[in-house]
Order: structure tokens, then sequence, then C-alpha cells
């Protein structure tokens, strides 16, 4: 691939540029783009690529994976430009004034990374896989103007700075969590939610499924999960459920944009849903109430029943027949309920049984207070005792610490959505940390990557989600994909500020935060909920800000 790119280095010196021949190329500067997550590595040539109504997306050779990567970049980029952008195969080297995708065998790419050289006659991305030419293209997306996220075409010059980017992710798993189970979200949100995490790189979407106020996953042996178990939410809204089918269509949706879908289904503790299904699944036999508030750690499945362990392969099963990824998690936090002499070897056995369904287990971070098996992954969460312990057993960790990654917690005292049990979480607190720093002895081989997740207890809809979600997410994407030496706040803040535009154009409602330099400023900005004007949809006083908090500890 060495020698294209030489010849195109070469034409830009003698060709002429795409655009109409009495217009110049601008000259614009790749390295002062406000990239996010940062790329590695960026040089810049100080001109400029414009994209025209003729321009073509030119794949090397005929395969499906590279016409769907050209096909997702026409779907990026028709809307706003109003071109078509026809996407075609080609065995020769394509015509100045258009975008090549190719695959080569660049080993310092890995399986994620991806190289995008930009001059005034083409731009060219190459990666050793498809989902590297995936993330270039996210990248590509940044590099048009704001207006380039507008859903109806644009007046705009669609110029593209010119250089080279090579870019390669830190860390293998770069996630999110979303808590469907507190409050319910359709599929078609979930798929939204998808879509934001991809223009970021990021490339897991982990589904808390079930907790004490509601199961969310149809599980066709045992019926009743859901019918009942899925009747409510926090707060006793109508709750609801994916069918299988629909499951079956989020992970396809979600493989089509190269991430992964990891279920967690939450045992022995967070299970009133569960067992106010299906009463045989108490020590007493006896069904509680379905539990629409807010209190954590007073449910758990009877351990001792043998009808427990068939209800948790049964469920596994039906879920791992689902799930083409590799990964089922299986909770195990809070389990204030179940004791400990339980509470080890039930977490055995149902690693064992999620082993036996072809399976890696995930489990928050109490799973290495039992014995893990080899290449299960503790999410770290709470306590730093249990990362060590599983790393100790040669478990991965994945990064999550409340403090820091919650999405949830408030951002300041006058934040009016979300919980503060870790504290606050302004931008900076999320953003300015090393995840391979952060725990004594956890150093970044132990560690697979980093999740932001989602709690909903105070969150109803994809507004709410959203104010609590950005800007933070994409300084945790950062922290995921971006190495530690390119990543510093005093000029991230100065990059998310410039980022302002392009989240006002895709109408994302995000937290206006007084620490950014906003480029538009706050009073303009597209954030629709101003901070004195929200109301909570209803009143939350009860569980996580009483005796929860007290479990939980301080981080
Ligand atoms: C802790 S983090 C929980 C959840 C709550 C969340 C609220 C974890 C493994 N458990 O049950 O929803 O706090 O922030």
């Amino acid at each position: 691939m060495k020698i294209p790119l030489l010849l195109l280095l070469t034409g830009l010196l003698t060709v002429q540029p795409s655009c109409t021949s009495t217009e110049q190329p601008t000259a614009l500067d790749l390295a002062a783009v406000p990239l996010i997550p940062q790329p590695t590595s960026v040089t810049a040539t100080g001109s400029s690529f414009r994209l025209t109504p003729e321009t073509m997306i030119y794949t090397d050779g005929s395969s499906d994976e590279l016409t769907k990567i050209g096909q997702h970049l026409t779907d990026y980029l028709r809307p706003a430009t109003g071109f078509q952008l026809p996407v075609e195969a080609t065995d020769a080297p394509p015509e100045v004034g258009h975008i090549y995708l190719t695959l080569a065998d660049d080993n310092d790419l890995g399986e994620e990374g991806y190289e995008l050289t930009v001059t005034e006659e083409q731009i060219q991305l190459t990666a050793a896989r498809p989902v590297g030419l995936f993330w270039g293209l996210q990248t590509l997306r940044q590099l048009l103007p704001a207006a380039i996220e507008g859903s109806t075409p644009q007046t705009e010059p669609w110029e593209i700075a010119t250089g080279t980017i090579r870019d390669v992710p830190t860390y293998a798993y770069r996630g999110a969590m979303l808590d469907v189970a507190r409050h319910f979200f359709g599929p078609d949100d979930v798929k939204q939610y998808i879509d934001y995490l991809v223009r970021y790189k990021m490339n897991a979407l982990h589904l808390h499924l079930t907790d004490d106020q509601g199961w969310r996953i149809e599980i066709k042996s045992w019926p009743k999960l859901t019918t009942v178990g899925g009747s409510t939410a926090v707060g006793g809204g109508a709750g609801g459920y994916y069918t299988q089918e629909q499951y079956a269509d989020l992970v396809q949706y979600a493989q089509d944009r190269h991430v992964l879908i990891v279920p967690e289904i939450d045992v022995p503790g967070h299970t009133n849903a569960a067992l106010a299904a299906y009463p045989e699944l108490n020590c007493d036999g006896l069904a509680p109430e379905l539990y629409t508030g807010t209190e954590v750690g007073f449910s758990t499945l009877c351990t001792d029943k043998e009808v427990t362990y068939q209800f948790i392969n049964d469920v596994f099963g039906e879920l791992a027949a689902l799930t083409p990824g590799p990964y089922l998690h299986i909770g195990g936090d809070e389990s204030h309920a179940t004791a400990p002499e339980d509470y080890v070897p039930f977490v055995n056995r149902v690693q064992e049984i999620v082993q036996s369904h072809g399976k890696q287990v995930i489990g928050w971070d109490e799973i290495a207070t039992a014995t893990l098996v080899p290449n299960a992954v503790a999410q770290y969460w709470d306590k730093a005792e249990n990362a060590q312990a599983a790393v100790e057993q040669g478990a991965k960790v994945l990064i999550s610490p409340a403090s820091r990654s919650y999405l949830d917690m408030q951002y300041d005292s006058t934040t009016e959505l979300g919980l503060h049990w870790a504290g606050y979480v302004e931008v900076q607190q999320s953003y300015d940390w090393d995840p391979a720093t952060l725990v004594e002895g956890i150093t970044k081989e132990d560690i697979l990557g980093i999740e932001a997740p989602l709690w909903t207890e105070t969150i109803t809809t994809m507004d709410e989600l959203e104010y609590m979600v950005f800007p933070r997410l994409l300084g945790l994407a950062e922290i995921g994909w971006s190495p530690p030496s390119v990543r510093d706040w005093n000029t991230y803040k100065v990059r998310l500020g410039k980022q302002q535009d392009r989240l006002d154009a895709m109408g994302i409602n995000y937290y206006p935060s007084p620490t950014v330099p906003w480029t538009s400023g706050l009073a303009d900005s597209g954030a629709r909920y101003q901070r004195t004007t929200f109301t909570p949809p209803y009143a939350f006083t009860a569980g996580i800000e009483g005796p929860a908090a007290d479990q939980k500890g301080s981080l």
C-alpha cells in the first residue's frame, strides 16, 4: 500500500484539484480539527479535499464487507450534502476526486486501527479489517463541517483538511451500559443509542436487562418473567420488554455497526421481578409484590433450590442462543440478601452454566469473591479489593468506576436528574483519569477496557438520557480509544467546546457544563433542558439516597 500512497503524494504536486478549476483548495489544518476521540497520530499538509456531487466511493475489489462500509459512508453523507455518493468496486486505483476504501495487511493497525490519507485529489481509507474502516468513517464525519450532521441538504463547502491520520485504539472494549430494567427503553431508543456510541468509536453496549423493577427479555420457557415481571417500572409505569425477535433484531443492528451486545441477567440479587413472577424461586415459595421503588439489595433467588439452577440454565441457554457475542453478564452485585456462604457456591455454579452454553462470564466486581473460571471478566465499579482479587485469579477487568464513569451521577448539586451516592461527576471528573493507573496493582495488560453505565432509576426518556450521557460519553470514549500521551483535560475541553455545533446539529440534548468553553456559548446552546426549568417526572425520594448509600460506601 506504500506505492499508491506515494503516487498520490506525487500527484498532489501535479494534478489539478477536484473542485472546479477556478477554485483553489482552502488551506485547512488537519491538526486543528477538534476530533473526539483524539487520534493516535495526525500529520497535517495544510490544504483541503472537496466533496462534490461527482464524488464516488470506490471499494478495492468487490466484497460484501467493503460494500457495506461504503454504504454506511453514503448513508452518513447523503442527507446533508444531497450528493448521491454511489459505491462502486474497482480493481485499479480510482481516478482523482474520489474516496477509496481498501483493506491491507498492516500489522501496526491491529484489529481496529485505520489510516486515513486526505490529499487535494482523493481520500484513501485503509485498515486491516472492515471494523477499522468503520472507525475511520467516524473520523471522516468529524472532519467535515458540523452541518454534515443535518438531515436535509445544506449549502456548505464540504471541505476536508489534508494530511494523514493513523489511529489505533488503546483498549479493545469500549462500552456503555444501559439499564432498561428500572425504566424500559424500546428498540428504537436502543438503536439511537448505538448510533451515538459508534460516532465516538465505542464498540460494546451492555444491556442491563433484569432488575427488581422489571424483567425485559422474553424467555420462552419461563413466559411470566415478562408478562408479569416486565409489567411495571420504577415509579409504577407500564414497563415493557423485548420479544426474542426484537432482541435478535437489536443484536443484528449492533453487529452491522461493529457493536457487541453484552446482555446482563442480574443474579442472585436484583431479582424481585423474577421472584414475583415465579414463587418457586423464593425460599419460602411465596411470590413478593412487584416492586416499583429504588431500594437495592433486598431480593435473592433461593440458592439452595435445584429449580433455581434449572431457571438459570434455561434463561442463559436461551440468551446464549440469541447472542452471537462471546459474553453473558451474570450481574452478581449488591446481593445483600444472599448469605456470603450461599453467594460463592452460587456464582461458581452459574459460571459453569454460562460456560456450558459456550459463553464467557462477565460479572460485577463482587464475583471475584468466588472462584473465577478462566477467562471470566470482573467489572470494577466499587471495590478495588474485588478488582485486585480478580486479577490475582488471572481474570481481566472491565473498568467502570462509579465516581468517574457512571453516567447517572449528577454533574453538580443543581442537577435534577440522577443520583450522587458516588459524588458529583462534572465533565473533568469523568474525563481526567487513566484506567491503567486507577487501581493499585492493576495495569493496562489486566484491563479489557472501560464501560460507562447509565442506571435509569431517574431517567425515563431519551431527552433525559441524552442530558446525562452528553457530553460525558465523549470523554469516556476518548479514554477507551486514545493513548494517555494524547489526552489532556485542558486541550480536551477546547475540543469538546468545538463539538457544540455538531451536538446541536444532531439535535442532542446535552448538559452545557460551565467548565467547557462552548464555541456558541451557553445562551445559544441547543441543550433543551436548562437546569432551572426541569421538573423530574415523579418524586424521587426513596432508595439510593437512603440506606443503599450506606451499603455502597464511598468510592
Ligand atoms: C449501583 S453499580 C448499582 C445499581 C444502581 C446504581 C445506581 C451496580 C453494579 N449496582 O443497582 O442502579 O448503583 O447508581
